[in-house]
């Protein structure tokens, strides 16, 4: 089958390339240039690209009206708002030019597609021109980093350590994650990779006292509604990344490195559930890192309730210790 193959796909190309040969023969002995595009068949191209523009814009259109329904509901965090201010606000300024720009090449195309009774003109250079096309898309882009920096430093800011906040460790493996909280102590114990050991997955510290109230969590987890919370990710074999996208949080995994992300939950599940319409609705935390075969499915639901109810919850986890 694959000798057959091979020798289909070679005579193919002896065909191929004998027949170019007789058109070329024919278009000499009739004295025509078969290679030079002529002025017909460039207004024929111009005008399928000029039609393209049409079709192209089409699909845009089509997508966005398609892809619509599935964006995220509203931010469920206070950080998460300015985020999607930075998004809309880059979509709008670039919506604009994405259509312009591309109608104005296209056009371009059609308008200038090549005519014997046309002479172009030259000029090298257009100091006017590279000023332009220079300074308007530097103010731009400056606009949108100086917002985003901005964005960035605010969001990235620690929780100081005197505001009241929920210290929660996330530990990330193939294919499962961990949340450790800091237990009544505030004080989350010490961790390395060396001390997995049996059930201690995660590789918590038994000789630092502060482990021993330190609450662990798989499946899921809670978070009191209106209190910052303060995350910090671990990883014990490869990269991964914690998405959590209802609240525009995301930061990689990294083995050997903690990292680090707060936020402050502003709407309960019970909330979301009506702002979404959706009974099932679930926050979730999502590895956003293709970390292997399971990838896919390591996740975890995400609770946010009152803070009565956040207590209630928690204090019927077991600690470390337990
Ligand atoms: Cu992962």
């Amino acid at each position: 089958m694959t000798i057959i193959v091979v020798v289909a796909i070679i005579l193919l190309v002896i065909t191929g390339s004998q027949l170019l040969k007789i058109a070329e023969l024919r278009s000499q002995s009739r004295g025509e240039l078969i290679y030079e595009v002529s002025e017909k068949e460039g207004k024929q191209q111009a005008l399928m690209l000029f039609i393209g523009f049409f079709v192209f814009m089409g699909f845009f259109a089509w997508q966005m009206y398609f892809w619509y329904g599935l964006r995220l509901p509203v931010s469920a965090s206070e950080h998460g708002d300015a985020i999607d201010f930075l998004s809309n606000l880059t979509f709008l300024i670039i919506t604009p030019v994405f259509i312009i720009t591309h109608g104005i090449l296209l056009w371009f195309c059609y308008k200038y597609a090549y005519s014997s009774g046309r002479k172009a003109v030259f000029f090298s250079h257009s100091n006017k021109l590279e000023l332009i096309w220079t300074t308007v898309p530097s103010i731009a882009l400056t606009v949108l980093i100086l917002i985003g920096l901005n964005t960035w430093n605010n969001t990235m800011d620690p929780v100081p350590a005197e505001t009241e906040h929920v210290l929660i460790e996330v530990t990330s493996q193939q294919f499962t994650w961990t949340a450790r909280y800091a237990g009544a102590d505030k004080k989350l114990g010490r961790s390395h990779v060396t001390l997995i050991e049996g059930v201690n997955a995660t590789g918590v510290d038994k000789e630092d006292e502060n482990s021993n109230d330190d609450k662990l969590v798989k499946g899921e987890f809670h978070l009191p509604v209106g209190v910052p919370v303060q995350f910090v990710f671990r990883s014990i074999d490869v990269i991964h990344s914690a998405y959590m996208p209802h609240f525009r949080a995301q930061m990689n995994c990294v083995p050997g490195l903690k990292t680090q992300f707060n936020f402050v939950p502003k709407i309960t599940t019970e909330e979301m559930k009506k702002i979404t319409n959706n009974e099932d609705f679930n926050y979730i935390l999502l590895c956003n890192k293709i970390c292997g075969a399971a990838h896919y499915n390591m996740q975890m639901d995400i609770i946010v309730e009152s803070q009565e109810d956040y207590d209630t919850w928690l204090a019927e986890q077991n600690t470390f210790a337990e």
